[in-house]
C-alpha cells in the first residue's frame, strides 16, 4: 500500500471541516441546462486540475495554504430531479452557514445560486448580489419552467429586492430584460468608474458574489453552457475581482463550466485560478464578518 494518499480536493485541501472556517462545496447540477448540458461534472474536473496551479497567489502576495478552507466534495444529488436537488444543496449550505463558515460553491448550472443565496439572505440583513454574467437570466420563466438557469437572478431579485441586484458583463438577454435592467439600475459597465459606483452603492453592506464563467469571452473560455461572443479576457476578469476585495463579501459561487467541451483543458485550469484568487480575495472569518447579521 502507498504510504501517502492524493485526495482529489480543491488544490490538495486537507483542512478538516471542524477546524476549517471557509468550505467549498460542490452543486453537481445541470437539470435545466437548454443549450450543452455538462457543468455538472465540473467541480471534480476543477479539483482534478487545480493541482496543476501554485497555491501560492504572487499578485496578492498570499497563498491558500494559509487559509483553514475544507473542501467536503459534491453534494449527492439526484440527477434529473431539479426540486429535490435544489431543496438538497438549501439544506446543505444551510447547515454550513449556521456554523459560521464562509462558504464557496462550484457549479454546476447556475440555478445553483438560488438556494444558495436564498440560504445567505436568512441570515443577512440588506443582502447584494454581485452578478457577473454574459446573460441577464431576468426572465420570468423559460420553456414554461419558473425555477430555471435563464430564470435565476430574477427569483434573486424577487428576495433581495431591485435594489440590492448589481449586474456586470451582461451583453445577451431579451428586451423585456434590457428594460428591467434599466428600470432597476442594477446594470454596471466594466470601467472604473462603473465599478466605483457599484462599489460606492453596495457600501459595507454584506454582499454576495456570483460568477458565471461565460462572462469570459468564447475565445478564451468555450466550455460553457450557453457561450456569448463578445466578452472580456482573463485580466480583465480578475482585476474586476481585486476590485471588490474591499466589499463585505460573505459567500461566492462559480458556475456554468462544462468540461465535456474543454477539449484542450485549459477552461478548467481559468476556472481553477479564479477561485483560487476569489477565495483569497474574499475570504472573511465569517465569525467575525456579520456586521449585519440577522
Ligand atoms: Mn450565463
Amino acid at each position: 500500500m502507498r504510504p501517502n494518499f492524493v485526495n482529489p480536493t480543491f488544490m490538495g485541501l486537507q483542512t478538516p471541516y471542524n477546524q476549517a472556517k471557509a468550505v467549498l462545496i460542490g452543486c453537481t447540477m445541470d437539470d435545466t441546462s437548454s443549450f450543452r448540458p455538462g457543468s455538472r461534472f465540473a467541480p471534480n474536473n476543477i479539483r482534478c486540475n487545480s493541482i496543476a496551479i501554485e497555491s501560492y497567489s504572487p499578485a496578492l502576495g498570499s497563498d491558500l495554504e494559509d487559509i483553514p478552507i475544507a473542501d467536503l466534495g459534491d453534494i449527492d444529488l439526484p440527477c434529473g430531479k431539479k426540486e429535490r436537488s435544489l431543496d438538497k444543496i438549501a439544506q446543505t449550505a444551510g447547515d454550513i452557514l449556521a456554523d459560521k463558515k464562509f462558504l464557496v460553491a462550484i457549479g454546476g448550472e447556475h440555478l445553483i445560486s438560488l438556494p444558495l443565496i436564498t440560504e445567505q439572505n436568512k441570515i443577512h440583513h440588506s443582502l447584494n448580489v454581485i452578478h457577473l454574467d454574459a446573460h441577464s437570466d431576468l426572465r420570468d420563466e423559460y420553456q414554461g419552467e419558473t425555477l430555471s438557469h435563464a430564470t435565476v437572478m430574477k427569483r434573486v431579485m424577487e428576495i433581495i429586492g431591485p435594489k440590492n441586484l448589481y449586474q456586470i458583463g451582461i451583453r445577451s438577454g431579451t428586451k423585456n430584460e434590457f428594460d428591467l435592467m434599466n428600470d432597476m439600475g442594477s446594470l454596471y459597465g466594466y470601467e472604473e468608474q462603473d465599478l466605483a459606483r457599484m462599489k460606492y452603492s453596495v457600501g459595507t453592506s454584506p454582499c454576495y458574489i456570483s460568477l458565471d464563467l461565460d462572462i469570459l469571452d468564447p475565445g478564451i473560455f468555450p466550455a460553457t453552457g450557453t457561450p456569448e461572443p463578445g466578452g472580456i479576457n482573463f485580466n480583465q476578469l480578475i482585476n474586476i475581482l481585486y476590485y471588490m476585495k474591499d466589499l463585505n463579501v460573505i459567500g461566492i459561487d462559480v458556475v456554468e463550466y462544462n468540461p465535456l467541451l474543454d477539449l484542450c483543458g485549459q477552461c478548467s485550469i481559468i476556472a481553477a485560478k479564479l477561485i483560487r484568487e476569489m477565495i483569497l480575495v474574499f475570504y472573511r472569518q465569517a465569525d467575525v464578518a456579520y456586521p449585519n447579521q440577522r
